[in-house]
């Protein structure tokens, strides 16, 4: 008889995003660790608190089976931590003796900081694929966990931590995430267009340096690496073909880090007839500009038919700040060849930066009306407010000017984008006006609430009119007396919008 496969236990907490049908998607971290783990004889279990209710007496039932020899969580920062938290406490009651180790962003951010939690043995910093399994292996034959890249442990109580390697997988030999450890009907979201999707990720890294985002802390060496584009497509094919996805959204950082891979890539899905799906993914204001019209016609071609631009102000002294390499003229530019080239820019914009001053708040909120009216089938829902991540520059300068470090997990929980605790550098009068923009720009396009009360005309009427009314007030900039706010802010609280 052989004897049963040791096993090891992935769990994915709650994220506070959790809809099923809406934005539930897949715990894509988990699924690329899984493969080289089975590869090397483990069994492997996804637990994902966001679909099993009965997660606790999962982790109980496995645990106490015997069979479990290591368990890995995965977090980013933010309410994630707090499932986090109360797996590995829960793991660790049911036995004590079990290996529990940390990774993902947060984790990878602030190793130190993680591992002073009693309940987490090792944290991963970086890339798990090949250094979980190397992990596993060593607890599995008793072996030292000094040698392994990235990998942060107690001993004697003092916290060692082997210096960690530059990302360098190849992600060909990582294409395929364990589809067959998840229910993956559970994770088709409807978010946008009511396609039914899932996510994707075919390229890893990024070369720039925007001050608030957490790509240079945690791709230290920069790069920008991808998936062959025959293999990626063999992806795609394989989702629509095996689970009758109609539309992909490609979550990686930089998609179009390369002009001609992205290029291929729409060759490939054209090649195939997949040009009926729809696809999305991230570019940047100043590779539209460049790429140019006919370039975009191609990719809209291809099937992306919506693209997230990460735009973030609309003062060019802001976006010198916070190193976005784009300005006010290009960010224009780029809506008209996007409104020529038949694609919808997604924009995402943010205020309560540093240094921002009340003018150039209000030098975005026109700069969302001027985009709309360039390119109005824009989204340019809604204003974030601004939070600062760990492991960013701009994280360090607001803890150089007053900013409290945050240092437990539940304070780490809170940090979320448009919760302005920590803002020492917004007064309280200026917060209050970013959270009712940040409400209100929700209707500021005329598309996006629209488009959500698609099968409801009496509230898709109401979301068109009051989106006519945000459009005077922003054009005016006259934003007293908003009655309707409260109603705005329920509908936000119930994820209506
Ligand atoms: C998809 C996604 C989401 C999904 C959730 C994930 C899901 N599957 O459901 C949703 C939409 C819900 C979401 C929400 C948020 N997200 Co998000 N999200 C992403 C995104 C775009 C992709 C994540 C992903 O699947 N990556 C693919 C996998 C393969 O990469 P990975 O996660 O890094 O995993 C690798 C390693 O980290 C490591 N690893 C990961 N887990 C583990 C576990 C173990 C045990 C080990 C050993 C290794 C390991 O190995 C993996 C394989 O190499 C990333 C950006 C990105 N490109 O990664 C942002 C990102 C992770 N999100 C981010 C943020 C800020 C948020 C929000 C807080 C934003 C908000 N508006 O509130 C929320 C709230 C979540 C929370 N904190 O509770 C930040 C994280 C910053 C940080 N310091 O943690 C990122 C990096 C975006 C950014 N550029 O700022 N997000
Ligand atoms: S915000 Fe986008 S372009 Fe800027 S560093 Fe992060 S991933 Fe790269």
């Amino acid at each position: 008889m052989t004897p049963t496969p040791k096993k090891v236990l992935l769990f994915f907490p709650r994220t506070g995003w959790d809809t099923e049908g809406v934005n539930l998607s897949l715990p894509l971290p988990l699924m690329y660790l899984a493969p080289p783990l089975e590869r090397a004889g483990y069994q492997v279990q996804i637990v994902d608190q966001r679909v099993d209710p009965h997660w606790r007496e999962i982790l109980k039932r496995e645990i106490q089976g015997g069979d479990v020899i290591a368990m890995g969580v995965s977090t980013m920062t933010g309410r994630q931590l707090l499932g986090a938290k109360e797996a590995s406490l829960l793991a660790k009651k049911y036995n004590p003796n079990l290996p529990v180790m940390w990774g993902g962003v947060h984790p990878t951010l602030l190793p130190e900081q993680t591992m002073e939690n009693e309940f987490v043995d090792a944290v991963l910093v970086g890339e798990g694929e090949e250094v979980f399994t190397q992990w596993v292996q060593a607890i599995d034959k008793d072996g030292a966990w000094d040698d392994i890249p990235g990998v942060a442990f107690r001993r004697k109580g003092e916290v060692h931590m082997h210096k960690r390697l530059p990302p360098q997988l190849n992600l060909n030999e990582h294409v395929r995430p364990a589809y067959h450890l998840v229910d993956m009907k559970r994770y088709i979201t409807s978010r946008l267009f009511g396609e039914k999707d899932f996510i994707a990720m075919m390229s890893r890294g990024c070369p720039h340096q925007c001050t608030y985002c957490y790509e240079t802390a945690f791709n230290i060496n920069n790069a920008w690496r991808a998936v062959d584009p025959k293999l990626a497509i063999d992806e795609v094919e394989y989702l629509h073909k095996t689970y009758g996805v109609t539309a992909l959204t490609f979550m990686d950082d930089l998609f179009f880090g390369k002009k001609k891979w992205a290029e291929q890539m729409a060759d490939e899905i054209i090649h195939r007839k997949l040009n009926h799906m729809t696809f999305r993914a991230d570019i940047r204001v100043d590779y539209v500009t460049g790429f140019g019209v006919e370039y975009m016609k191609k990719m809209r071609q291809a099937g992306f038919r919506i693209m997230f631009v990460g735009v973030e102000s609309g003062s060019d002294r802001i976006l010198k700040f916070i190193k976005k390499q784009i300005t006010r003229e290009r960010i224009l530019q780029s809506a008209q060849i996007f409104h020529e080239a038949g694609v919808v820019p997604h924009c995402s914009f943010m205020a309560g930066y540093p240094t921002e001053t009340n003018e150039e708040v209000l030098q975005t909120l026109s700069l969302m009306l001027e985009i709309s009216e360039i390119c109005p089938g824009a989204r340019t829902s809604n204003l974030q407010i601004y939070a600062p991540y760990p492991g960013t520059e701009l994280f360090q300068w607001c803890l150089d000017h007053g900013m409290k470090m945050p240092k437990t997990i539940e304070d780490w929980a809170s940090s979320n984008f448009n919760h302005t605790n920590e803002h020492v550098w917004i007064g309280d009068k200026d917060k209050n006006f970013l959270r009712k923009a940040s409400y209100f720009t929700y209707f500021l396009d005329g598309n996006t609430v629209v488009d959500y009360y698609n099968r409801r005309p009496v509230q898709k009427a109401f979301a068109w009119m009051y989106s006519r009314i945000v459009r005077a007030r922003v054009k005016r900039h006259f934003y007293a007396m908003m009655p309707e706010m409260s109603v705005v802010a329920a509908l936000k609280e119930r994820d209506i919008i």
